[in-house]
């Protein structure tokens, strides 16, 4: 069993309600909190040279991964890395090119492979472990600490296409004309990742999201073999390194699979995206605690619009174990007044 700082704390209200309570308010927090939006992060960032220098930095990292608790006092904070530090710390080239999002040398075959060092990656990601031991020791004790990595096909799909792409093809053509040795790579990310969030735990991180946002360009017959196995696989292996902490699964884009990802992978709680029904939220929510839905975009719209959403958001999800966020990661375009609204609505307090 992994003791971790965390032990010492009182549960926060996030851990609260993952573990089977009914909050009123719910606790907020918000994917990509710390980000672009945020004067304050631009100030960092310019001042970090490249993003993944900010990523490495312990000291810069940890400043990011506070400002949106100290500007909102959101209930959890989300340590302040990109789901791209896994493939960086494996040895493949990693860049983040301003306005023009990540860009990787792609790994072309199973070839590849062999340039991927596990044990060089183990030792890169003690520098984010002490970004979440910093975190920990300044954060208020009533606020969560969420690590996070990407779930091993979303990640590959970066890997295989060397950027962000809109229909993951690369990743897709090299399962269907090479399933083992794509499954190499699955295998590759997922000891990694287990790796890589253990070590967040050990560190201080009280609960865990996994990002797979690039599971719902996968068919029916494909979702298993590489969103769900893996993600039981990484789950299994973290539990019995003596990992307890709940686990978050963010599937984006599954839809009406939801529930079967949520029964197969045994998540704790599971992630909405936006357009995920109501129904398929309720029934999610019949089980387990469901997270996020808002669109990020009524967010940026702020007004009447947003009071009305954030309000039916609330009374659908009443009496259910429910943690608000939006249903993906804000926005740069994203006024800080229209965040501040969003969190005194829930809270409801006046504004
Ligand atoms: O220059 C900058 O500041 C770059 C913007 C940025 C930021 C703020 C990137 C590049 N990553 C991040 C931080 C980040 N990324 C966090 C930090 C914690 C927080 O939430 O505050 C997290 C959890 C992520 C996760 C992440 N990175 C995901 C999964 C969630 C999602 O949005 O779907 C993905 C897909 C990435 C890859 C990535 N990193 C950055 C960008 C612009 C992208 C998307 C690239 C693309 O597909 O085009």
């Amino acid at each position: 069993m992994i003791t971790k700082p965390s032990d010492a704390l009182p549960p926060s209200r996030l851990e609260r309600v993952l573990a089977g309570e009914i909050l009123s308010p719910p606790p907020v927090w918000l994917m990509r909190q710390a980000g672009r939006y945020l004067p304050e992060y631009r100030e960092v960032r310019a001042r970090a040279g490249s993003f993944l220098d900010l990523c490495y930095d312990p000291k810069l990292a940890a400043e990011v991964t506070l400002q949106p608790i100290n500007r909102f006092g959101f209930d959890a904070a989300i340590l302040f890395s990109d789901i791209l530090v896994v493939p960086h710390a494996l040895g493949q080239e990693v860049g983040f090119t301003e306005g023009e999002g990540p860009r990787l040398d792609p790994i072309a075959g199973e070839a590849a492979l062999g340039r991927l060092d596990l044990s060089q990656a183990t030792k890169r990601y003690e520098r984010v472990y002490e970004t979440v031991a910093r975190v920990r020791s300044t954060l208020p004790r009533e606020t969560a600490l969420i690590g996070f990595c990407g779930a091993p096909w979303t990640v590959a799909t970066y890997m295989v296409a060397g950027r962000g792409s809109p229909d993951q093809a690369a990743a897709r053509l090299w399962a269907y004309r090479d399933p083992a040795g794509f499954a190499r790579l699955i295998d590759l990310l997922v000891e990694s990742s287990v790796e890589y969030l253990a070590g967040q735990v050990a560190a201080g991180a009280g609960v865990l999201q996994i990002f797979d946002s690039w599971a719902g360009s996968l068919p029916d017959s494909e979702l298993d073999r590489w969103v769900i196995r893996p993600t039981v696989d990484l789950l299994a292996r973290l539990r019995s390194r003596g990992v307890t902490v709940p686990v978050i699964g963010f599937a984006r884009g599954v839809g009406a699979r939801a529930p079967s990802y949520l029964a197969a992978t045994g998540v704790d709680a599971i992630g909405c995206d936006t357009a995920m029904s109501r129904s398929t939220m309720l029934e999610l929510a019949r089980t387990t605690a469901v997270q996020g839905n808002l669109d990020p975009l009524v967010l940026v719209a702020g007004g009447d619009r947003l009071d009305r959403d954030v309000r039916s958001l609330l009374a659908a999800m009443t009496g259910k174990r429910h943690v608000f966020n939006l249903g993906h990661g804000i926005v740069p375009e994203t006024p800080t007044e229209h965040v501040a609204r969003l969190v005194a609505l829930i809270r409801g307090e006046r504004v």
